[in-house]
């Protein structure tokens, strides 16, 4: 891929309105570009990224289980008027009419909807559990929208639902989704801490927020530091290991700000352990019994009685997340941007300097991508006329980890390379490709 075929409209200036590092760096790297308050475009780089992060999350869930549907994002205000949350979900909700003046919504979140597939199909206990997902744009008219995608009015969510027999098995469902939620962040290159939080209008009594450590963070956190060192991936995607996993972390004091007492937190956290902090939620997850089957009339028959399903929603944000991961992995001083691999929209920055009249480098730069194509490492070849230093600038915005140089200098068969924020080295192909590939798996 050429840079100067890529649809990617930097930015020179960074715009007033952006107030931290993401929303900034999203703009000036031509990821998103805002379409009115709250609603953004994702451009070709953004799109690229936060359909990397889709894929981690589904393959995360689908590990656990849970079967993947779509479904629509605008729903009958009916159901939800079943529920009784019609009327308290206030001016969050996008309410709309159609031509026939029926009350419709834009979804934005699907207990009700999901509630009602299930109870038309299934209708006997065997068929549980059942945990289903969808990925899929939600609608919320924030008072304030602010910091772009993290606090946005349309953002990319995937939220899952559990349908269980009674509470033991569903507090089953709600640790399995807890497991896959700390291996999916992790693979994001993220620590998520796990916090008891409130439930707010989604309902229910027992509720985590997945939130990761940033200053500019919209939650603030209170903790035991030790809560970091745990583990993950010395558990199984089995009951036992993963409801061990679980009682490993609420050995750890770890809330956000509407469940903080300080009197507890004193007396459970030593001085030296305690950790006060901003976070970013980027997963939440709750568990609330029969809050929308019992309305809804959504049971199964359990061997002669009528049972009504014990229910449990999970979020993932998303398109937040890509906002997020730039939060955590921007480096402030030097104004370097470095995705995780796994997410990152190319592996490789091929750069040469083109001098005029000379197409050398440039062909240099092709043999090496050919290469590096047929190992399945993807890559962009800078073929402006900038000097190294613009392109070197550019790049640190774009946050591709890795990067060949081609400078005048470069003789032979070995190349500059070097991974973003670490020394350069001079490889010949075979190796930079392995190197890549070592990081990719
Ligand atoms: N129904 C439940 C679980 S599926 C639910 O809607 N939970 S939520 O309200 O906590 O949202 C889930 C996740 O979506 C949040 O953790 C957050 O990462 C993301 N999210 C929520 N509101 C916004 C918003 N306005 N902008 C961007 N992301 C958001």
């Amino acid at each position: 891929m050429y840079l100067s075929k890529l649809f990617i409209p930097l930015l020179k200036e960074t715009p007033s309105e952006a107030k931290i590092k993401s929303h900034q760096l999203m703009l000036r790297s031509g990821m998103i570009k805002q379409s009115s308050t709250g609603i953004y475009s994702w451009l070709p780089l953004g799109f690229k990224i936060m359909k990397k992060i889709e894929q981690i999350v589904r393959e995360e869930q689908n590990k656990i289980g849970a079967q993947e549907l779509l479904m629509p994002t605008i729903q009958s205000a009916e159901i939800w008027k079943e529920s009784g949350r019609y009327d308290d979900y206030g001016e969050e909700m996008l309410r709309i009419k159609d031509r026939q003046g029926k009350e419709m919504l834009y979804g934005p979140t699907n207990e009700e909807l999901i509630t009602e597939i299930f109870r038309t199909s299934v209708k006997s206990y065997k068929s549980l559990p059942q945990l289903l997902y969808h990925i899929q744009w939600k609608f919320r008219d924030e008072l304030r929208p602010r910091f772009g995608v993290m606090r946005c009015k349309e953002f990319f969510m995937k939220d899952a639902y559990s349908f269980d027999l009674n509470d033991d098995e569903a507090k089953k469902s709600y640790n399995k989704m807890f497991f896959a939620y700390l291996n999916t962040f992790k693979r994001l290159g993220l620590t998520a801490i796990p916090m008891a939080a409130d439930t707010g209008p989604i309902g229910g009594d027992l509720s985590h927020e997945f939130v990761i450590l940033a200053e500019t963070g919209e939650s603030k956190i209170y903790s035991d530091k030790r809560i970091f060192d745990i583990d993950v991936s010395a558990h199984k995607n089995e009951d036992h290991s993963i409801k061990d996993l679980r009682k490993k972390y609420d050995e750890f004091y770890a809330v956000t700000d509407n469940k903080f007492h300080k009197e507890d937190f004193e007396k459970k956290v030593k001085k030296e352990n305690q950790l006060v902090t901003k976070g970013i939620e980027v997963g939440h997850i709750f568990y609330f019994g029969d809050k929308y089957s019992k309305p809804m009339n959504a049971s199964v028959d359990f061997k002669g009685k009528k049972e009504f399903v014990k229910m449990g929603s999970y979020g993932v944000g998303v398109s937040r997340l890509v906002g997020a991961i730039i939060e955590a992995k921007y480096d402030d001083k030097k104004e370097i941007m470095k995705w995780p691999i796994s997410i990152a929209p190319y592996d490789c920055a091929i750069l040469p300097l083109i001098n005029k009249n000379d197409n050398k480098n440039l062909e240099k730069a092709k043999k090496i991508s050919d290469f590096l194509k047929k190992q399945n490492i993807d890559f962009i070849i800078d073929d402006t006329d900038e000097n190294f230093s613009s392109k070197i600038k550019k790049f640190n915005l774009l946050g591709i980890p890795f990067q060949i140089m081609i400078g005048n200098k470069t003789e032979g068969d070995k190349f500059e390379f070097k991974e973003v924020n670490q020394d350069s080295k001079n490889l010949k192909v075979e190796e930079i490709a392995k190197i890549i590939k070592q990081k990719k798996n």
